[in-house]
């Protein structure tokens, strides 16, 4: 009876999209028994030491036990040198009653090793180096890990003894058992579950003393916990650094904040219903990667495990416990720093330290480790156009022609969860949409696509092929009695497929087929919802954690990582049906590290007001930083109806985001921009014009992410990584290295003040051309018509300037190239051409043109070209920041080419060179 009342409240709340976050649904740390215990483990007081006589090594690794004097459990260490400065920590139990899970999905492949020695031994410490400048050294009592680049301290592990390894162990529940000696009283610096360490070969442990050891309850749940409490944690500490970065998803600032007088951020993927701003709560998606900035470098963590996991954050006052032996050799000082503190419920202690030491640097070694997003198709990067719900064939094709009419570019129409037959996925609406493949071709005669919601949750109808197969196959996940798991979601009554087996993500992507998904077509792509799991009547609105999944492994083991597979298997299937031809794309919401090699993600169920406008910044900001940089925020947000003035600056910062869509709840009022007064529809369309203009840009970025791991939309410190001014910035962004983005994010704003970073550096407003000088603020009139944007002098900006209504119509148009000089009148730029849509590229079948200005002259090298052919030409070239007209302007062939210059905004058009992009060329302006 609890259980349905609970449905019918979230599925009124959801329906009437009107009320804040029930914070009861969610736990906070102190209803949770492993945060507790956690955060009760004092500093200083660490009872852990290495095992000197056990140490082994290789030529890429170290292994040696470490003990804790108190209870004398045993963990086994290892150290890895990987390759690009990257140094593998993993603690385990030595003999663990059950394997503990290892999170290997989130890793792209096996890293590459690089070598590690041993430079010196003592009975103290073990002194190490790694990768280039990369230095370690172990401390033997109490264990900690120092990490120097050169001989700087970065990173420390352990500084504060924070180490707590909960040991799994059997329960006594025998009256012989009882009258055994009773457990140790815990000491100082000691929770009750370390206290009670049992080494499995050792005595099994007393009942429980302290709650939560063994059984768990949140509301009407109880959670079991058959190995008894199983959490790990350490503390992280990062000398010299007093910004901290990442560990999405929160709804919070950029610069992550201090935890101590409040809960520690959590990493639980939830569907939290209406999320509250700047708070630590958990939302859809984890990223347990976290960034350490300092003025003269930059170093970076991932925490791979997937169980639920805590970050507190808290900055040492100076003379704090961190202090480190070359510091103190090198007479270095003991400035505040951060220090973390790192906790999961179970799971081992899996942990890479990035050195960088430039921020770049370090987004490449994590590239490297968990993956890069694979340059998607051209479409993708265009406008997408969605609602909860486009209702039925004719509301589709009405829309669709909406657009042709007012002339509004897109490049995707969305089906929500309504044109399935009852939320049955992989089918229609037999009603709604009787003939989906007609309305398809529909919209792909005019150059779109469509994609399809596809859940996780299946509906528990025995006519349903999907959930038939799943039953018959022993797909699903269990419960802890070993029963298929039922949870309510949309359909009602659902089992979950249990993606971490193998054949069940083979049969998830074989639905992809053409001839199995019935009504679709090679242009129907994919979006992931409700995939944390969302498990209506589920405790915090999720599965149980004593669930059961392949391999024996407990939900809680796996949980954040849940989401992720959903999308590897609805990725795979892409790929196939097309015969891995075409590049696939797919929008989760949930998502773990690693998710960035699947595909999108975004925000989830913002509202439509100006706060949530402006957190998308700095979420955004972080999941880039994080290794995901294809993500967005529901433009126009989710929830509640957008008044017009914020619906148009949701557009005009939109269109400046990676995943730019508009999207709005069941209830809320039709929001296609021609329904608007004149002017908005006008300014929305303006935005996403803009979008369409700066294609090429965009598509440059993402291919060299591909390359580079570094993220199109990034924060100012990315490229200026000493300018401090910069770190704890929120307001602004970089997109690339060229263009400088400032949101206005506030009603009625008539002006906002802006910083241009960089010294000696020009900065120009992309339309006017006029120019501000760097380093420093400046006020900047922002009239409804546009937001402030600027190209950096020193860059060139490939676009194309003819919006077409479609991406894929504007494959033949030619470029535009923005020239914006820096002081020397230089300027570089790079453009990237493929067919926008196959796997071709990764055989080295597209052109890449190097821009180069300098003396006056202006050059395209072709750096790369294979069998890929465009007619494509170059039809204009504006060259901006020229304090005088040229005499004349002539090609390396001698001809003699057309311009204009206009001397306010110092800004000569080049008309029609008409050079092919396939060729070298050259201009040349006499002067
Ligand atoms: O499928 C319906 C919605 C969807 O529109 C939204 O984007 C998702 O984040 N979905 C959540 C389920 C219910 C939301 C209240």
């Amino acid at each position: 009876m609890g259980n349905w009342l609970l449905i019918l409240t979230i599925c009124a709340a959801a329906i009437q999209s009107c009320v804040a976050v029930d914070r009861g649904n969610f736990k906070t740390c102190d209803q949770n028994a492993f945060c507790k215990r956690q955060r009760a483990t004092q500093p200083g007081n660490s009872p852990w030491e290495i095992l000197l006589d056990s140490l082994n090594s290789t030529i890429n690794s170290l292994q040696v036990q470490v003990i804790s004097s108190r209870s004398q459990a045993r963990l086994q260490l290892q150290l890895i040198a990987l390759a690009d400065s990257t140094l593998h920590f993993e603690l385990d139990e030595v003999n663990p009653i059950k394997l503990r899970y290892r999170a290997q999905e989130s890793l792209s492949g096996s890293p590459q090793l690089s070598s590690l020695k041993i430079t010196e031994q003592s009975s103290d410490s073990i002194s190490l180096s790694f990768g280039g400048t990369g230095k370690a050294i172990l401390l033997v009592k109490p264990f900690r890990l120092d990490v120097y680049d050169g001989d700087q301290l970065v990173i420390s592990v352990n500084a504060r003894g924070l180490l707590n390894f909960e040991h799994q162990r059997v329960r006594k529940s025998n009256e012989a058992a009882r009258n055994e000696e009773p457990a140790s009283e815990p000491t100082e610096g000691e929770t009750t579950a370390e206290a009670e360490i049992k080494h499995p070969d050792e005595k099994p442990v007393e009942e429980e003393e302290e709650p939560g050891l063994w059984e768990e309850t949140f509301k009407s749940h109880v959670d079991s916990k058959p190995y008894g409490p199983t959490s790990v944690g350490v503390d992280i500490s990062f000398p010299g650094s007093r910004h901290v970065y990442g560990i999405p998803e929160h709804a919070d600032t950029f610069a992550l904040k201090q935890t101590k007088n409040g809960d520690p951020y959590r990493l639980y993927n939830t569907d939290v219903f209406e999320y509250e701003l700047y708070n630590p709560m958990a939302l859809y998606g984890a990223v347990p990667f976290m960034m350490a900035k300092r003025q003269q470098g930059t170093v970076g963590i991932f925490w791979n495990n997937a169980a639920e996991t805590y970050v507190d954050i808290e900055e040492s006052s100076s003379g704090s416990v961190v202090s480190s032996l070359m510091n103190l050799v090198s007479g270095g000082g003991n400035e505040p720093h951060q220090q973390t503190h790192w906790f999961s419920e179970s799971g081992i202690i899996d942990l890479y330290i990035m050195i960088g030491p430039t921020p770049k640097d370090v987004v490449r070694q994590y590239g490297s480790l968990t993956g890069k997003t694979p340059l998607p198709q051209r479409f993708a990067l265009g406008y997408h156009q969605c609602r909860w719900n486009y209702n039925d064939q004719e509301d589709v094709h009405s829309v669709n022609k909406g657009f042709d009419l007012h002339d509004i570019p897109y490049d995707v129409l969305w089906l929500d969860i309504e044109h399935t037959d009852s939320k049955k996925y992989f089918t229609w609406d037999p009603v709604k949409f009787p003939d989906p493949l007609e309305m398809v071709h529909n919209l792909t005669a005019n150059g779109r696509k469509l994609v399809t919601i596809v859940d996780p949750h299946m509906k528990r109808d025995s006519s349903y092929f999907f959930h038939e197969h799943c039953e018959q196959n022993d797909f699903y996940v269990k419960d802890k009695s070993g029963k298929i798991y039922e949870g309510w979601c949309w359909p009602g009554s659902a089992s979950y497929p249990d993606f971490f087996n193998p054949a069940v993500r083979d049969y998830w992507a074989s639905r992809f087929a053409l001839d199995k998904y019935e009504g679709t077509s090679l242009d129907v792509y994919t979006w992931n919802d409700m995939n944390e799991p969302s498990v209506f009547n589920g405790p915090e609105v999720t599965m149980p954690k004593d669930c059961l999944h392949y391999g024996g492994y407990e939900h809680r083991d796996v949980h954040n990582m849940y989401g992720m597979m959903v999308v590897e298997g609805t990725i795979r299937g892409q790929l196939m049906r097309s015969d891995y031809k075409l590049r696939p794309f797919v929008l989760s919401r949930s998502f773990f590290a690693g998710s960035q090699r699947f595909g999108a993600v975004w925000t989830g169920d913002n509202i439509a007001d100006w706060e949530h406008l402006a957190i998308a910044v700095p979420m955004l900001l972080s999941l880039s930083v994080s290794g995901i940089p294809f993500c967005g925020a529901d433009v126009g947000g989710f929830f509640n109806n957008p008044n017009t003035e914020l619906l148009t600056r949701w557009y005009q910062a939109g269109a400046f985001q990676p995943f730019f869509r508009g999207h709005a709840h069941l209830h809320t009022k039709r929001r296609e921009p021609w329904l608007f007064d004149e002017q908005t529809n006008k300014l929305i369309k303006a935005s996403i014009k803009k979008r369409y203009t700066y294609l090429p840009y965009w598509y440059t970025l993402f291919y060299e992410h591909e390359k580079t791991a570094v993220p199109p939309m990034r924060p100012l410190w990315m490229e200026y990584p000493q300018d401090a001014e910069t770190f704890s910035m929120d307001n602004q962004y970089l997109l690339g290295d060229s263009i400088l983005v400032h949101p206005v994010v506030r009603s009625g704003e008539q002006e906002v003040s802006v910083y241009f970073p960089g010294v000696d550096t020009l900065w120009y407003e992309i339309e006017t051309y006029k120019v501000y000088e760097a380093p420093g603020y400046q006020t900047i009139p922002v009239a409804i018509e546009k937001i402030p944007i600027f190209q950096r002098g020193g860059t060139i900006v490939p676009k194309k300037e003819r919006a077409r209504r479609a991406s894929s119509l504007m494959t033949k148009d030619p470029y535009t190239f923005i020239v914006t000089l820096d002081k020397q009148g230089k300027a570089q730029g790079r453009l990237y051409i493929d067919d926008g849509q196959s796997l071709e590229y990764q055989k080295g079948s597209y052109i890449i043109l190097e821009l180069n200005m300098e003396g006056h002259t202006l050059s395209s090298k072709v750096t790369n070209q294979g069998a890929f052919e465009t007619p494509e030409l170059i039809e204009k070239i504006v060259i901006v920041g020229l304090s005088r007209a040229p005499s004349s302007i002539a090609d390396n062939t001698g001809r003699i080419l057309e311009y204009r210059y206009d001397a306010t905004s110092q800004s000569l058009v080049l008309r029609k060179p008409n050079f092919s992009v396939s060729n070298e060329w050259s201009v040349n302006l006499k002067m």
